[in-house]
């Protein structure tokens, strides 16, 4: 039985992972830090299948520790602070966390287990002001203090691949989404939304910038890629994508298509609205435009497709679809509890 580490094994792509690679057979630990609330609801389906270490990515001790007593073949490393409108926030913690994390991961396996395989959780956001299709050689330029951070660990991740020999891969991943995603995330907030609309919960949608243009998939086809690139002859860096880019203001329109509530769209700029039967139901707050904007991603998978033989299978309005019946779902149940 082969084992498997996952770091952020609590966020979205970590609960797909464990999912996956149990299913594959494989023993599945994973790093969960020490917080006030529980943070497990992704995974308490899993809690009697896998196993859980203590300890954070701040802290080398308690990573070497773990990477020490668990001896894994694998270690998937997914913990990061994940959300960019954060980092602009706390851009000193972004980098401790989601850049120098990754030096601390690979210091630990450097000494304690230098024959793992080792999966970095790598970013479109690294690309930021970079032309669309973004592939594997296209030249970063990251627009926000998260992306300045995957951009270091990425290059770390290369280095110690060079200087160690070690068995270290990044997955440059575009935005993949689910039914799992956090909800300040913007495809989350925008279904988790439009179900509270449509059951009478809410009355509008407050955006940033509707006009940004982002690579969609679903995380669960995501994940498999993260382990096809581990079962690899060689190490190498490869871009995760669908190939198909769509703006914040089609997403919007294709959430309440789901619920049967088209659109029409009035004004300009910040005054631009979405109306539904004359009614407005979306609307800028500049609070949600960001300092520096990602204008457009859109990823050429072609070299995954040659050597990983992976393709996407869910498809953009699949993915709104499924996102938005779960979260209507989600609200009914919300509703109902808080009647009784
Ligand atoms: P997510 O849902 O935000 O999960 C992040 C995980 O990191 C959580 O388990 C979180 O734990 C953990 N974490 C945060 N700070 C930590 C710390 N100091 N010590 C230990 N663990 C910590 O993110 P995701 O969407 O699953 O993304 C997974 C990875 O892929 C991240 O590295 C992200 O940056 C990267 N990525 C994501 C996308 C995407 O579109 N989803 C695209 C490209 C790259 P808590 O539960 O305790 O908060
Ligand atoms: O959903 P978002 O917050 O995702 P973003 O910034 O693209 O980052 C995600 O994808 C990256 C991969 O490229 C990951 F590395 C990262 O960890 C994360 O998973 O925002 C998407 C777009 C942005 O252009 C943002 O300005 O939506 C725009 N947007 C417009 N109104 C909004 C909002 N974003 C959020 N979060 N909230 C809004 O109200």
């Amino acid at each position: 039985m082969k084992k498997a580490l996952i770091t952020g094994i609590t966020g979205q792509d970590g609960s797909y992972l464990a999912e996956f690679l149990l299913k594959k057979g494989y023993e599945v630990h994973g790093l969960v830090r020490r917080v006030s609330v529980d943070t497990l609801g992704r995974i308490n389906h899993l809690k009697d299948k896998i196993i859980l270490h203590h300890a954070d990515l701040m802290d080398q001790f308690s990573i070497t520790k773990v990477i020490k007593e668990v001896q894994p073949e694998e270690v998937y490393h997914l913990g990061a602070m994940s959300f960019v409108g954060t980092s602009w926030r706390q851009p000193v913690l972004t980098g401790e966390i989601t850049g120098m994390g990754v030096g601390r991961i690979l210091e630990a396996i450097r000494y304690e287990n230098p024959k793992v395989r080792f999966y970095q959780a790598s970013s479109s956001e690294m690309f930021g002001a970079a032309p669309a299709p973004q592939h594997e050689e296209t030249k970063f330029h990251p627009r926000s203090p998260y992306g300045v951070a995957k951009v270091y660990a990425h290059h770390m991740v290369v280095n110690y691949r060079e200087s160690f020999n070690l068995f270290a891969c990044s997955g440059i991943l575009f935005n993949h989404e689910s039914e799992r995603r956090g909800l300040e995330f913007v495809t989350r907030k925008i279904s988790h939304a439009v179900a509270r609309i449509k059951l009478g919960a809410q009355e509008v949608l407050e955006l940033g910038n509707l006009y940004a243009k982002r690579d969609w998939g679903h995380a669960e086809d995501y994940v498999k890629a993260m382990w096809l690139m581990l079962q690899q002859e060689k190490p190498d860096d490869f871009v995760i994508a669908t190939g198909e880019t769509h703006s914040v203001k089609e997403f919007v329109d294709e959430a309440f298509k789901v619920v049967g509530m088209p659109l029409t769209w009035e004004g300009e700029g910040v005054h631009e609205v979405g109306k539904f039967q004359g009614k407005v139901v979306v609307r800028i707050n500049p609070k949600y435009i960001r300092p520096a904007e990602v204008d457009h991603l859109c990823g050429d998978y072609s070299k995954a497709k040659k050597i990983l033989k992976w393709e996407p299978a869910i498809k953009f309005s699949q993915l709104v679809e499924r996102m938005v019946s779960a979260d209507l779902e989600n609200v009914r149940k919300e509703l109902a509890y808080h009647r009784h």
